[in-house]
């Protein structure tokens, strides 16, 4: 693909149409035929994609080409015989953003956004916003054993604008995904930086809005020509599809350190005998708090595990 000038970016998708932010402005764009036909284990297009695109009417185009993406966030079966669905294409970091209070944070549900990111390999960022609601400084601690693990956690306010060139700093030239539950400021710090888009604030999403499961569409907003905001109402619901039980200790860097030093090689960090996962959280070089949410998780997973063998079972 040419590099000489701005690619250009699915921005959004329906169906069968695809809208494609070009130099000349979106095009609305199908796929050319023999793309559809070429048998892929992944979709063929999606939201984030560079594409080479041709015009075929004013406004409307033909997707010709795609280039092979860097990574994405998808939703893996843990078959490999079922396809992924890519929820964003080329997506260079997930930033989880949750607020100081009002809502109070999840941090349960913040190291399932991180641990979806670790197993997808995708970069995480911590946004902690509303810190003008922590007035003596006390809320934002919370966020103290992320920095530990080693994410970048920067503090925002919306309201104030305070942090906001941080934020900035952190999301210039590249493709976020927004992740975080409804009310935290997720749509204030888009519209911070573009005051023009008309972004609602203070709106459910349309998944939580509606009382029945609506189909989750992913759109990229643009912030300046090279940086990119993917609005994911579809992170939320997200599962842990793909992790297996083995592997979700990696998912928690903090605890690779220590990883090698178990006496049992598969050791899974619960009740088993020298287990230097568990000597560190009693030392506290790893936070309880995150190895609780580990152990959370790991038993979700053995419980999916063993009811998928059972459904193997009887198959
Ligand atoms: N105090 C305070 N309120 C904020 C801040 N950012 C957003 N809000 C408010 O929080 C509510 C939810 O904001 P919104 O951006 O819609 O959150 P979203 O659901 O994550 O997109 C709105 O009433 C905002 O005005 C902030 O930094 N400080
Ligand atoms: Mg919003
Ligand atoms: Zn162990």
């Amino acid at each position: 693909m040419r590099s000489d000038r701005p690619p250009n970016v699915v921005i959004r998708g329906y169906g069968q149409y695809y809208d494609v932010l070009t130099p000349e402005g979106v095009l609305r764009c199908v796929v050319r035929g023999s793309l559809k036909r070429e048998r892929r284990k992944t979709d063929i297009v999606a939201v984030g994609d560079r594409v080479e695109v041709r015009r075929v009417a004013p406004g409307e185009g033909v997707i010709e080409a795609v280039a092979p993406r860097t990574r994405a966030l998808s939703r893996r079966a843990r078959g490999a015989e079922d396809a992924e669905q890519v929820i964003v294409a080329n997506l260079d970091q997930l930033v989880a953003v949750f607020a100081v209070a009002q809502p109070e944070p999840s941090l349960p549900m913040l190291d399932r956004f991180l641990v979806i990111a670790e197993a997808q390999e995708i970069p995480a960022v911590v946004c902690v916003n509303k810190i003008d609601l922590d007035g003596d400084g006390t809320k934002r601690r919370l966020f103290d054993p992320y920095r530990r693990a080693g994410y970048r956690v920067v503090e925002t306010s919306a309201l104030t604008g305070s942090g906001l060139e941080e934020l900035w700093s952190c999301l210039a030239g590249k493709l976020s995904a927004l992740a975080g539950p409804s009310g935290v400021g997720k749509s204030s710090l888009v519209k911070a930086f573009r005051p023009d888009l008309d972004i609602r604030i203070g709106e459910l999403s349309e998944a939580t809005g509606r009382g029945r499961h609506t189909t989750t569409v992913t759109s990229l907003i643009q912030l300046d020509e090279q940086t990119f905001i993917a609005d994911t109402p579809g992170i939320g619901t997200l599962g842990l599809w793909g992790i297996e039980a083995g592997e979700l200790d990696r998912c928690f860097p903090e605890f690779r350190p220590y990883l090698g030093a178990c006496y049992y090689a598969d050791c899974r960090h619960l009740a088993e005998p020298s287990c230097a996962v568990r000597a560190a959280v009693e030392s506290g070089a790893v936070d309880c708090g995150r190895y609780a949410s580990y152990r959370a998780l790991l038993e979700q997973l053995m419980e999916e595990e063993r009811a998928e063998g059972w459904r193997r079972s009887r198959r």
